[in-house]
């Protein structure tokens, strides 16, 4: 049975922060079949490190919600090589918007983390309990700490001021929007992007970063924003959420779908001296899908749209 709405979007005004992201993007998207009325700034218009501005933008707007969708984001190289920027920035952003939020009397607020906020030998699949009880993993250390803040930011401003400002932990995600850039991208569009240009040029193979030997948990970016949209209407509480799809792959695996459904048919090679980050990090969905929602893009499926996002955006 699925969870009764709590907090209806009808006739809200919404205010989706990052939304020319992957993930904000894919909110504005799910947010056109509810009847609200979407607020968007530019980081142009509103710089969200700067709380002078954050304060003047929600002030203005008087949004009745808030969708806490930017971050700076990145792969396991860019969080490893910019550690200041990836902790500073998210740090601001998540201070700057939820502190704005309380004190222009935002009723309600979701706050978007990341699935690298556990520690880096969690049990599998990861509950939601094993918040801060191990060591976390060092490559993203940096943007796991903010994206922790930006939970207990959440959680004490609900605890001290009644607020219902909640949190949901994505795990990876893809899908349209996404960066394909190779030094700063995330896995799979890096591996859409080099078989697509391996095959374009006729070349025999392709590398990975690492042995290839990790597993990671994928999930679409519509049904990342659709469990957001969800969570916002109808989940009030102090614990975050987990959000996933409740299956992992192997990256060397995850290579073989990419060259399979691109067209490559040349040798697949790792290169172990890139760093591998955790070995394993599939969530528990137990929480969201025990109040009734469920994940709709398969694997290979989403994997074939981005590929051809990508490929019309070349
Ligand atoms: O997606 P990814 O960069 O981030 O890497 P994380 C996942 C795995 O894919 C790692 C391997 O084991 C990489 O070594 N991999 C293989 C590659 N080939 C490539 C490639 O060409 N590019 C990239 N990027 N990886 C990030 C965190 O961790 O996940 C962030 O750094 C965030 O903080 C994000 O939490 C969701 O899954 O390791």
């Amino acid at each position: 049975m699925t969870t009764p709405v709590l907090f209806p979007l009808t006739g809200k005004r919404v205010w989706v922060a990052g939304h020319r992201g992957m993930v904000g993007s894919a909110i504005v998207r799910r947010l056109a079949s509810e009847a609200c009325e979407i607020l968007t700034a530019t980081r142009a218009e509103v710089d969200l490190k700067d709380p002078a501005a954050v304060r003047a933008f929600v002030g203005d707007t008087k949004p009745d919600a808030i969708f806490m969708a930017a971050a700076k984001v990145g792969g396991i190289l860019a969080n490893d090589t910019q550690p200041a920027d990836f902790l500073y920035d998210n740090l601001m952003i998540a201070a700057n918007v939820t502190e704005a939020a309380h004190r222009h009397d935002v009723g309600k607020l979701l706050f978007l983390g990341s699935s690298c906020i556990y520690p880096r030998e969690a049990p599998q699949p990861i509950p939601e309990s094993a918040l801060l009880t191990g060591p976390l993993e060092p490559t993203n250390e940096w943007y796991a700490v903010a994206k922790i803040a930006g939970i207990k930011l959440a959680q004490a401003y609900r605890k001290q001021h009644g607020r219902d400002y909640i949190s949901a932990m994505p795990t990876n995600l893809y899908g349209p929007g996404d960066n394909f850039d190779l030094q700063t991208s995330h896995v799979l569009p890096a591996l859409i992007r080099k078989a697509h240009e391996a095959k374009a040029a006729g070349a025999d193979h392709i590398t990975l970063w690492g042995t290839g030997t990790p597993r990671r948990e994928f999930l679409h970016a519509d049904d990342c924003a659709d469990a957001c949209v969800f969570l916002m209407q109808r989940y009030s509480g102090h614990d975050h959420v987990n959000v996933g799809s409740g299956e992992d792959i192997a990256i060397l695996d995850l290579a073989k779908l990419v060259c399979e459904v691109v067209g490559f048919t040349g040798e697949i090679r790792t290169d172990p001296g890139k760093p591998d980050g955790t070995m394993r990090k599939l969530m528990s969905g137990e929480t969201l899908k025990a109040m009734g929602w469920a994940p709709r893009v398969g694997l290979r499926e989403g994997v074939a749209a981005a590929h051809a996002w990508f490929a019309e955006s070349q």
